[in-house]
């Protein structure tokens, strides 16, 4: 009964978890337009969806070490500050794990494919100004009583039917006040209000970052000297090392206590079409048209894709569909790309099965690495190996 009042999702979404919901973008629509449709964006819900949220009524509480307590409404959010719109994706740090399952197994339940990521515009208020509003000293981060806090704690109104515990994530407040972070508390997504899957009527929105700490249905924000102590923070979206296979090796020495939780993202590519299972005439001489997105976390502009039909002897370079002109550390959209890659001679007279791959580098020249091996981990966090489809010469 804890989940009697979820609201109705588009058919097109390909549902991973029906309670929690989590729904993936089919590929095809991804690969359609630079801003993901609010409608047929990615959902990722933990907890049954919180009831009885209005804009109107919606306030959000700000406490903390040096700061007190201090309630905020959306309107007074809407009225007393700057607002601001840009780009940001966000991305499950359990993007493609399906493809990580396949070589070893994985704890993370939902085998989500490449669709576990939006680019949408967001619009709301920097955190940074209201932060700097209630607590002046807090921009100074070599101020005494505000370098007592290092974390930015996140609370939603979504929670757990049995355990009454809600949903929480943190940042470092570096990335909560650095003028550059654009931390933003959103009301708005593709210029419209949010929908209840996204966090109505309010949710963070930190570029650049996993999507986890990107908290929906945002009541409370606390200053704190420790990072969030829920589990979403301690054990589930952590990254654990390749030593570790199983519950007993998460639990040890190199298990969760030992590991940092992830927050900015590595630089990711996938292909979007053609479809995996695409079949072509052995014969074909024209090249196969190629769409996909690129991206990196921290703000790193996308430098160029690679893209190759022959398991990486030859690359094709690809054309940037769209790409923002941003500053460096600043670029929180990702960039389409296409190319049109032939298939070598070789591959063509043998006929079969046979894929294409892409890489992304980023302007910090971080690149994606060829096997799924290097970056595979008993929780399927982060597969950002080479991007890959499965096709067919008959
Ligand atoms: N916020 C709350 N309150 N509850 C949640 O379950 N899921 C997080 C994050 N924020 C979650 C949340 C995770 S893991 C992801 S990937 C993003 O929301 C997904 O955002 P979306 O559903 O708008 O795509
Ligand atoms: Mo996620």
């Amino acid at each position: 009964h804890f989940y009697d009042h979820e609201p109705q999702r588009d058919p097109r979404l390909l549902v991973q978890c029906k309670q929690p919901f989590n729904g993936e973008t089919p590929h095809s629509i991804l690969a359609g337009s630079f801003t993901t449709p609010a409608d047929l964006h990615f959902i990722r819900n933990h907890l049954p969806l919180p009831q009885g949220l209005t804009a109107e009524e919606h306030s959000v509480t700000v406490e903390g070490v040096g700061v007190g307590t201090t309630r905020l409404s959306l309107p007074e959010l809407k009225s007393r500050f700057r607002k601001t719109s840009f780009h940001s994706v966000v991305q499950c740090a359990g993007n493609r794990r399906s493809e990580m399952a396949a070589h070893r197994l994985v704890e993370g339940r939902a085998p989500w494919n490449a669709g576990a990521m939006g680019n949408a515009l967001w619009g709301g208020v920097l955190l940074r100004d209201v932060l700097a509003s209630l607590w002046p000293q807090a921009l100074d981060l070599a101020n005494p009583v505000s370098n007592r806090a290092k974390h930015v704690i996140f609370i939603g109104a979504d929670k757990h039917g049995k355990t009454g515990t809600y949903y929480e994530g943190s940042i470092p407040l570096e990335k909560a006040l650095d003028p550059n972070g654009d931390v933003l508390l959103c009301w708005e997504m593709n210029g419209a209000e949010l929908l209840p899957d996204h966090g109505y009527p309010l949710r963070m929105i930190i570029p650049g970052h996993v999507g986890a700490r990107q908290v929906k249905w945002l009541s409370r924000i606390i200053l704190s000297e420790q990072e969030s102590q829920a589990p979403w923070q301690q054990r589930d979206y952590r990254l654990l090392p390749q030593s570790v296979v199983d519950h007993e090796g998460a639990e040890g020495e190199h298990g969760w206590a030992s590991m940092p939780s992830v927050q900015i993202m590595p630089v990711q590519s996938a292909i979007l079409t053609p479809e995996a299972g695409t079949v072509y005439p052995a014969a074909i001489t024209a090249s196969i048209r190629v769409r996909g997105y690129a991206w990196s976390g921290g703000g790193q502009p996308i430098a160029r894709v690679d893209v190759s039909a022959d398991g990486g002897s030859t690359w094709t370079v690809a054309r940037f569909v769209q790409q923002e002109s941003r500053p460096s550390g600043r670029m929180w959209a990702w960039t389409t790309w296409e190319a049109d890659v032939p298939v070598p001679e070789p591959k063509r007279s043998e006929g079969g099965p046979f894929k294409i791959v892409c890489k992304a580098m980023d302007a910090a020249c971080n690149t994606q690495p060829e096997h799924v091996s290097a970056v595979w981990n008993f929780r399927g966090l982060n597969c950002n190996s080479w991007g890959t489809v499965p096709l067919r010469l008959e």
